[in-house]
């Protein structure tokens, strides 16, 4: 809790740390009431900070200081200052050792950061600052040490225990208790620090290096999840190929571990050599995870291995640094998922994200740069600029590049930083001595926030046969950032003739043509790109794949956006045109719905959905996707003022249309993915997922025709489905829908069968949490007494609270204020509780400027009335008063 005002923290300000530790030996005595910690810490002053010897200032929170020494001398009381944040004290000598012992009390922790206990394990959470809740320590990334820990337990309750590096030393003592030493040869920073102790069980495996080294693989859980690791071990090793196949990467250490566990507040942490997840990220079973699930088992595995070496053997200099790590591990998970599955279904899922969520959070008063220039409280910026944006620079990048020379810039950057803590800045020098080419312009991407809006006009001299396309970039003003100096924008492209050719690109002045699809890049706030030798007016095909993370506006046409879903090479785009397509109808709707008048569907969006339904040629998963219409959340965010009551009206109107008039079609070819599921054993492959992908939306829609037909093989699905993916998208279309006793049968017989397994149960949580029907606010209010629920998991949290405020628009903003004041006071409550979640889950009251007076009113009240509540959190405190300047 916050004993005084929080204080913004500088990028300018950054100093080298005065002291380095060179090395660090700890040992922890883990008790059910308590936990000691000593630390002995190897000490000298840091040649590079100066001359002389400044104070000693250690970071630490929450400590009990039992016993201090210098150098083997015990500090009395004067020798030293404490204050609720720091310790500090005079060292007489260039080189020292300083030995504290502090008590702590996990068993108490709901905050989830330092050291914590999730159900009856002993675990860690460091990164970013929460190391200083553990020991007296330089909290800082730039101060990288080598660590052996040892930890005692009793010996019953705790048979495992675990930490960095590799095991050299174990024992019993006579009172019940064992102890364990492990040491870590790499230097590294407290924030990936970890250790674990529990009664747990472990699958394991091994995996053979390119330079042929064997490595021990285990994966750790609770006993009752043991037969759900199998994903993620094959994730594993997939990950551990595919890095050292694609960037030249080895495993360094003999053993690596993941443990799973229920309370986290995030994903997954990549601690060196014993990365903790988040249960959701590991477990997976057909019977209990849906293929989304198992995908993102896949990613994030592969993620927080991927940070071995983008994160931990070269490190962030400071937290202002941290997309270096973040936004490159993303780039590299992407690309091993594309690779893995397929790379247009991914690539869509991440735009289709990105451009909801990151564009809201850039245009909304958190909005910052890729790299922040300040901050309050560094767990507020674990964001989506600063992941999914900050993956997308590095896209770019690799776009601008090449993927040749981007592999030289990432080899150079590994050897040239291994071992060390650098910045943005250092990875793109890499990227430029490896390439030859000049980043300079690209690096605003690293500094300016917000969203570049890229308006493009075209025109066609049939005389001359010359087509100029002309950009015109700009960028909307963000908080502390009212003018934008251009930015470098990749714009990948083709040219299409009339039917659907793709044309030979060559630009006047060049030599020869190069190929049909090219980058351009657009550096200028106005610029034109005019093409020679082009025979026809052609139909341009702008921004494939999403090149740049820019809201691109040309003026289709819907009849040139009906023919690009047909003809474009590009897969992403022929996606894109279908969702423009949707756009510009339900955007059409919206204002018929706001002027009051009937609703009038532009029945070309039927057509071209009624093509993509027809071609049996098109590969299942791209047919879901351009099934799918734009989320009301990504309509709300295109709208200068989202109207979420007209929104859903709209969408749901296009949706009924739509089932209504290919009711046969869906009806045909759900049958006959239905019938394949009966047929085939489950398997999470890519055909397979596709085929369940197809299979659930077009259920969604068969359910809306409301019939006795359609809800007889929901039911069916729903009862005889031997997975989760079609049970739990049988169930939510059931929830959805207007057939209560059997929405009520499905629910209970769920819960019934599904009442241990707390992941499913989450599921179980969130389909009602996100249902649009009148009521959502009551039903989850009752939801929140249900003996599964409790504030203290993040991820029970998430799944209620989060689904309802995120997910549920119309009964979230319902224009009496309800569902903000329900929200505001789950805020208060987890304030106190887990200032991070709490913080989190304030992002939706925060985006109150893009709603109308009366919502802005209701919204800002609740804001205010959080922020008059008590004793603040710094993460809450930062967030409310930047959503109210
Ligand atoms: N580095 C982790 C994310 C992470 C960040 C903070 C955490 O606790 C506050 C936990 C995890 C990743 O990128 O996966
Ligand atoms: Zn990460």
């Amino acid at each position: 809790m916050r004993s005084e005002q929080p204080q913004t923290i500088h990028l300018k300000d950054y100093r080298a740390p005065d002291y380095l530790i060179d090395e660090t030996h700890l040992t922890f005595e883990l008790f059910e009431d308590h936990t000691l910690v000593h630390a002995q810490l190897v000490m000298r002053r840091n040649p590079a900070a100066g001359d002389g010897l400044p104070p000693l200032v250690l970071d630490g929170q929450q400590l009990e200081l039992l016993d201090l020494h210098l150098d083997d001398v015990p500090l009395a009381a004067g020798d030293y200052q404490l204050t609720d944040s720091h310790l500090s004290l005079q060292p007489t000598q260039a080189r020292f050792v300083i030995d504290s012992t502090v008590r702590i009390h996990p068993e108490s922790n709901t905050a989830l950061e330092g050291l914590y206990k999730s159900g009856g394990m002993f675990c860690t959470q460091c990164e970013a600052e929460g190391f200083r809740k553990i020991t007296f320590y330089l909290d800082r990334p730039d101060v990288m040490s080598v660590f052996t820990t040892t930890l005692s337990a009793d010996k019953q309750a705790y048979p495992i225990l675990l930490s960095n590096g590799n095991p050299i030393a174990s024992g019993e003592e006579e009172d019940g208790r064992h102890w364990a030493t492990w040491q870590d040869p790499f230097k590294k920073p407290a924030y990936l620090f970890a250790l674990v102790a529990g009664d747990l069980w472990c699958i394991e495996d091994s995996f053979r290096t390119l330079s042929g080294r064997d490595v021990a693989l285990r994966i750790y859980v609770e006993p009752e999840n043991i037969g759900k690791l199998q994903h993620a071990m094959d994730s594993l090793k997939k990950s551990m190929k595919w890095d050292e196949e694609v960037y030249g990467r080895e495993y360094d250490l003999d053993i690596f571990m993941i443990v799973a566990v229920n309370d986290f507040n995030m994903g997954a942490m990549e601690n060196k050599g014993l990365n903790i997840f988040n249960s959701s990220c590991v477990l997976a079973h057909p019977d209990t995870a849906t293929d989304a699930a198992h995908q993102r088992v896949e990613a994030v595995v592969a993620h927080e291995y991927f940070h071995n070496w983008s994160g931990n053997r070269v490190t962030c200099r400071d937290w202002f640094q941290l997309s270096l790590k973040e936004g490159f591990t993303v780039f590299r998970d992407a690309e091993f998922s594309a690779d893995m599955n397929s790379r247009t279904v991914k690539r869509i899922e991440d735009v289709a994200f990105l451009r909801t969520h990151q564009f809201a959070e850039d245009a909304g008063p958190m909005a910052h740069p890729v790299r922040p220039d300040s901050y309050m409280e560094i767990s507020n910026f674990y964001t989506l600029t600063i992941y999914e944006k900050g993956a997308e620079v590095l896209r770019m990048i690799h776009t601008l590049l090449g993927a040749e020379a981007f592999r030289k810039g990432s080899d150079l950057y590994f050897e040239r930083h291994d071992g060390q803590a650098v910045t943005c800045d250092d990875f793109v020098q890499a990227m430029e001595d490896a390439s030859g080419q000049d980043l300079t312009q690209f690096k605003r991407w690293y500094t300016q926030s917000g969203t570049p809006r890229l308006a493009v006009e075209d025109c066609y001299d049939a005389h001359a046969k010359t087509y100029t396309l002309t950009f015109r970039q700009s960028c909307p003003a963000t908080p502390g950032q009212e003018r934008k100096e251009p930015f470098v924008i990749p714009v990948a492209m083709g040219l299409l003739d009339s039917h659907g050719r793709e044309l030979p690109l060559r630009l006047a002045g060049e030599a020869e043509t190069a190929g049909t699809s090219r980058v351009l890049a657009v550096t200028e706030a106005v610029q034109s790109f005019t093409f020679v030798e082009v025979p026809v007016q052609p139909l341009p095909s702008l921004l494939r794949g999403f090149s740049a993370p820019v809201k691109l506006h040309y003026p289709y046409g819907r009849d040139q956006l009906m023919f690009l879903m047909q003809h474009d090479s590009d897969g992403f785009n022929r996606w894109e045109a279908g969702q423009q397509l949707a756009v510009q109808v339900l955007q059409a709707l919206v204002e018929q719905q706001q002027r009051g008048e009937p609703l009038h569907l532009d029945g070309r969006l039927i057509e071209a959905l009624r093509a993509v339904l027809a071609d049996e040629t098109l590969d299942q998963a791209m047919v879901a996707e351009m099934l799918s219409l734009p989320a009301e959340a990504y309509l709300a965010e295109l709208s200068e003022m989202a109207d979420v009551d007209a929104i859903h009206i709209a969408r749901e109107f296009a949706r009924e249309a739509i089932a209504r008039e290919l009711f046969d079609l869906l009806w045909a070819r759900y049958q006959r993915c239905r019938e394949a599921s009966r047929s085939t054993p489950y398997a999470a492959d890519a055909a397979q997922i596709a085929r369940r992908s197809l299979q659930n939306i077009a259920l969604s829609y068969l359910m809306l025709a409301r019939s006795e037909e359609a809800l007889d093989v929901c039911v069916e699905q729903f009862e005889h489905a031997d997975n989760m993916t079609e049970r739990l998208a049988a169930l939510a279309v059931l929830v959805n829908s207007p057939f209560d006793a059997d929405k009520a049968n499905a629910l209970a017989k769920f819960a019934e069968h599904f009442k241990d397994d707390a992941l499913v149960m989450d599921q179980w949580f969130a389909v009602q949490a996100a249902c649009s029907l009148p009521g959502g606010l009551e039903r989850v209010q009752a939801l929140m007494h249900h003996g599964a629920f409790t504030l203290k998991n993040p991820n029970k949290v998430r799944a209620l609270i989060g689904a309802f405020a995120n997910q549920n628009h119309v009964n979230f903003h319902r224009i009496d204020g309800a569902g903000y004041r329900f929200l505001a006071d789950q805020v208060i409550a987890l304030n106190a509780l887990n200032p991070q979640i709490a913080s989190r889950q304030l992002t939706p009251l925060t985006r109150w400027r893009k709603f109308d007076q009366t919502r802005q009113v209701l919204m800002r009240a609740e804001l205010e009335r959080i922020l008059a509540s008590g004793e603040l959190s710094g993460d809450v405190y930062e967030v409310l008063s930047k959503s109210l300047a």
